[in-house]
């Protein structure tokens, strides 16, 4: 990918995260910190490496992206937004009754929306299952499983990644994000999952380690995935930044679940805005962010 192209691909990790504090704005928390943290990831997940049509979601030949962790919902409405998969103007709704964007995901109530996650430790298990029939299938679709660093403490993660590499899913990709972060605290301080990188390959995957939060990387490492030629799982840990791109939130104390005083929100919208003024005043204009996604 030349610069031109990263930029673009910045712009729109940009608008994800902006979309992201919008939404929290609408319900006055939630989970912004995990949002701003995995933007890059989301942002090459759906603007450069997945197979999509933006206009039919369920297309039987698109790439499959299971949001294990549903609490990161509003981080994958952002970037489903940018994708062109929701409308932008839905974002009003977010958390909402009757909204189509729940605060958890939900597969029965958004477009796009693979499953039902958030009861954490089953994506990888239920990935295994669609990568497992989609090789069987001869498809060339991937299944691309999303899980948080709090999900490496559940025994469902190790049975299923044993399972992966049993049946030689070269078609799955798991990505972690390790923001070393949980409910309860720092995994250090609740389960350490250290070290995790030895431990995936021990279970026989390709195992790949990068800063989350370094474009460049994120976008080679899962061109790597994607070309990998044979049968090994592939994982991507990402280690990345709660709050990335506002400091006053990447420095905020216990924010596994935000409560952001109204003020705040425009504060951290602000911020986001000087950052890339240009990035700001496309996205004012109403214009879509340059090239494909
Ligand atoms: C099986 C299960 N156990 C407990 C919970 C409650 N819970 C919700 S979020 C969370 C934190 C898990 O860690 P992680 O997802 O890494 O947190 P984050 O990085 O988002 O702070 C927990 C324990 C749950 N949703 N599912
Ligand atoms: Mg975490």
């Amino acid at each position: 990918m030349n610069a031109e192209e990263l930029n673009r691909l910045a712009e729109r990790a940009w608008r994800i995260r902006r979309y992201a504090l919008q939404m929290g704005e609408v319900q006055g928390q939630g989970y912004i910190g995990q949002a701003l943290g995995y933007a890059d990831v989301l942002a090459t997940a759906y603007c450069h490496a997945m197979r999509l049509r933006p206009e039919d979601p369920a297309w039987e030949g698109r790439d499959r992206f299971l949001l294990s962790h549903g609490h990161y919902a509003i981080a994958l409405y952002a970037a489903m937004l940018e994708a062109g998969i929701l409308p932008v103007e839905e974002l009003e709704t977010y958390g909402s009754d009757d909204s189509r964007l729940p605060m958890s995901g939900m597969a029965t109530y958004t477009p796009g929306m693979e499953i039902s996650g958030g009861s954490l430790g089953q994506g990888l298990a239920i990935g295994v299952g669609m990568a497992l029939g989609l090789k069987l299938k001869r498809s060339e679709s991937f299944v691309y499983n999303s899980m948080s660093d709090g999900e490496l403490n559940e025994g469902s993660t190790w049975e299923a990644a044993a399972g992966a590499a049993h049946h030689r899913l070269g078609n799955l990709i798991c990505i972690v994000d390790l923001n070393r972060q949980q409910a309860d605290g720092p995994p250090a301080q609740v389960t350490d999952y250290e070290p995790v990188h030895a431990k995936f390959a021990a279970f026989g995957w390709h195992v790949q380690r990068i800063d989350g939060n370094d474009l460049a990387a994120v976008v080679q490492a899962f061109d790597t995935a994607r070309l990998l030629p044979g049968g090994q799982p592939r994982v991507i840990l990402v280690d990345t930044l709660m709050g990335k791109g506002v400091p006053f939130l990447e420095t905020r104390d216990k924010n596994h679940f935000i409560r952001v005083d109204p003020p705040e929100w425009q504060q951290a919208i602000a911020v986001l805005d000087a950052a890339r003024p240009e990035f700001a005043a496309r996205l004012a204009a109403g214009q879509r962010a340059a090239g494909a996604c």
